[in-house]
């Protein structure tokens, strides 16, 4: 048989280095299936139950080994599917490329069956690159331009194949007018400013007295010169969420997360320094950044569009963040003066002791903080951990202390639900030694997650270690956003919107063949967290959690305050609880004595 498309996409991606493809089947996409399994193997097939879950693996397979991430659908329903997952690749500036069927070529514009308008619905999400094959010719040019431009971009691309040209033979475009001839091959740049912008952010850095940093993503690779840099200034350093990993939490000067999951001492660091340098993070509340004036501000981006768009910066540098930063060191000149680096460690040090207190405070019948803070302390070297969207990611941001060598990310951007399970299970597939646990809510398991267990189950067998651990806050509430009610909007709880069914996760993962554990006394989470941590097999932790624990900002402005208040005079359905447990918390922020630098906060 000679070669057809579908053969040489797969080919051709193999050729790239990739060799798992995240997707489910369909007849729109029935000749790359043929085509991968004649491939023998060459691209391993992760079928998903969901194609959101397969867009969403993809995503974390880019985020994890800093490679492409390929997702595949068939036409219609299944590249509608595969959206949200990809749209959370894109916001989080992610490799991704997904490829997907179409209609046949004589069927197409005639209102056929599954037939959508593929190149307008992917036009914003993949607007980048996305096109339709059109002649056998076209195949290289697409599969080579897909790929690379997503790597340059780090964005999301997409190549839409008729379901009638996957079968058809290939063929190498002719040497003649109206071809094109592309090749494999893509290596990142080194993109460093030059000399005299350089020495104009060190005269800033050497000039200020109170430096803060604040890290995210961008600056993966450069922890050592964010380490060297912030030693010689005496600065202390803030971690957007998606560069919790970055750093690890036992630096006395990290203050760890900022916003409105962050902690106290990031936000008194944003509020007292006189300087600002931003390392690869597009963070986006600027409310807790400095107020526009107080602060000189530093950006660096590899990305020259993601430049002065949070703060008004006097310099905005784009370039490579270790680069950058290694060029930047011979021309800071250390600071003698430690006072302002000896009042960060001192708050730092303070908030986890609070962290550690708020985490021990009783709650009925578990408190979900303490989940966090026990497993905290025990999490496996190398592990790599994956959160939720909703209180999750409180806890995750604010409780676990990450160490050197581990990974952990979430859907940072989109913030949407449902990463948890398949970012975790993409790990797997990446480094299959390596420990993988997810922090999940059960609205996020009612709505993806549960279907991630089959897949779990389908698969982890394949794994030379088992460690894969979904760690579930049954609370039976959309938690997060019943607080958001609370306080941002000064609603009481709306029961019709909020509540969730209760279901038995860790029943339901034993009846897949894997470990379930439930714990809803306070007194076995210690042992159940050993226990799942010890088990042969992926394992299901399900903790009944109490949802009037709540994820309090960093600090409570007036406004918040006032319409927490407001949410309770209304009648709230859990008044009484969520007083019981704000106030507990509330106090522990006191005990270590700091009190808030701004007039408005309370
Ligand atoms: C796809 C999607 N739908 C809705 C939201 C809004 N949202 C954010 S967190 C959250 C609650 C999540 O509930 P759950 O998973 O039970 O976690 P909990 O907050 O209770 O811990 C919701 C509805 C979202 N971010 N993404
Ligand atoms: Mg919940």
């Amino acid at each position: 048989m000679s070669k057809t498309v579908g053969d040489f996409v797969i080919e051709r991606l193999s050729d790239w280095g990739v060799d798992r493809i995240f997707g489910f089947p369909g007849d729109g996409i029935n000749g790359l299936m043929g085509s991968l399994n004649r491939a023998d193997g060459k691209i391993d097939f992760i079928q998903t139950r969901h194609e959101e879950n397969a867009a969403f693996m993809a995503c974390a397979h880019a985020k994890f080994t800093g490679e492409v991430g390929i997702c595949m659908a068939t036409s219609g329903p299944g590249a509608i599917h595969l959206l949200n997952g990809l749209y959370d690749a894109k916001l989080d500036h992610q490799p991704v490329v997904a490829i997907v069927g179409q209609s046949a070529t004589t069927a197409m514009g005639g209102s056929f069956q599954q037939e959508v308008d593929l190149n307008s619905l992917y036009k914003d999400v993949a607007h980048e690159y996305v096109h339709t094959l059109m002649d056998p010719s076209q195949t290289r040019t697409l599969v080579d331009r897909a790929i690379r431009i997503a790597k340059i971009e780090r964005t999301v691309t997409c190549i839409i194949i008729p379901n009638n040209l996957q079968d058809e033979k290939f063929e190498e475009p002719a040497r003649m007018h109206n071809s094109i001839h592309t090749s494999l091959h893509f290596t990142y740049p080194q993109i460093v400013p030059g000399k005299a912008d350089l020495q104009k952010a060190a005269d800033i850095l050497n000039d200020g007295k109170k430096i803060a940093m604040l890290i995210g993503a961008g600056a993966q690779k450069a922890a050592d010169e964010v380490i060297e840099v912030a030693e010689l200034l005496g600065a202390g350093i803030a971690k957007a969420l998606l560069g919790k990993d970055v750093l690890p939490d036992d630096i006395s000067y990290v203050t760890g997360a900022i916003g409105l999951l962050g902690t106290k001492p990031s936000w008194d660091l944003m509020m007292d320094c006189d300087t600002l340098l931003m390392v690869g993070s597009s963070f986006p509340y600027s409310e807790f950044l400095p107020k526009e004036g107080q602060a000189r501000g530093i950006q660096i981006d590899i990305n020259g569009k993601m430049l002065g768009i949070r703060y008004p910066m006097e310099l905005n540098l784009q370039g490579d963040s270790k680069e950058t930063l290694k060029a930047l060191i011979p021309l800071l000149k250390k600071k003698e003066d430690r006072s302002w680096r000896e009042e960060i460690e001192k708050n730092v040090s303070e908030w986890w002791k609070v962290i550690e207190a708020r985490a021990m405070n009783s709650a009925d019948p578990i408190n979900p903080q303490r989940i966090f803070w026990e497993l905290s302390s025990r999490l496996p070297d190398n592990c790599i951990l994956s959160s939720d969207s909703g209180t999750s990611a409180d806890w995750f941001a604010r409780d676990i202390k990450i160490r050197k060598g581990m990974r952990a990310s979430l859907s940072g951007n989109l913030a949407t639900m449902c990463p948890g399970v398949p970012y975790a299970i993409a790990a797997k597939f990446a480094y299959p030694d390596r420990v993988s646990i997810a922090l999940v809510g059960d609205g996020a398991m009612q709505m993806l997650g549960n279907n991630g267990l089959i897949t779990i189950s389908k698969y982890w067998k394949r794994w030379s270690n088992p460690g894969l651990i979904i760690v579930v806050l049954n609370n039976r509430d959309l938690n997060q956003v019943t607080w958001e009610q609370r306080v941002m909007e000064g609603d009481p709880k709306f029961d019709a919107s909020q509540d969730v069914p209760d279901f038995p996760y860790a029943e339901y993962a034993k009846m897949l063949g894997l470990d379930g554990i439930k714990v809803d006394k306070e007194t076995d989470i210690e042992y159940a967290i050993e226990e799942a941590l010890a088990s042969k097999k992926p394992v299901v932790l399900e903790a009944y959690t109490d949802p009037s624990v709540p994820p309090l900002p960093p600090h409570i402005s007036i406004k918040q305050a006032k319409a927490f208040m407001s949410s309770m005079v209304k009648g709230d359905p859990n008044t009484w609880d969520m007083i019981k447990q704000s106030w507990k918390d509330v106090i522990e922020g006191f005990i270590p004595h700091k009190e808030s630098k701004t007039s408005e906060t309370v």
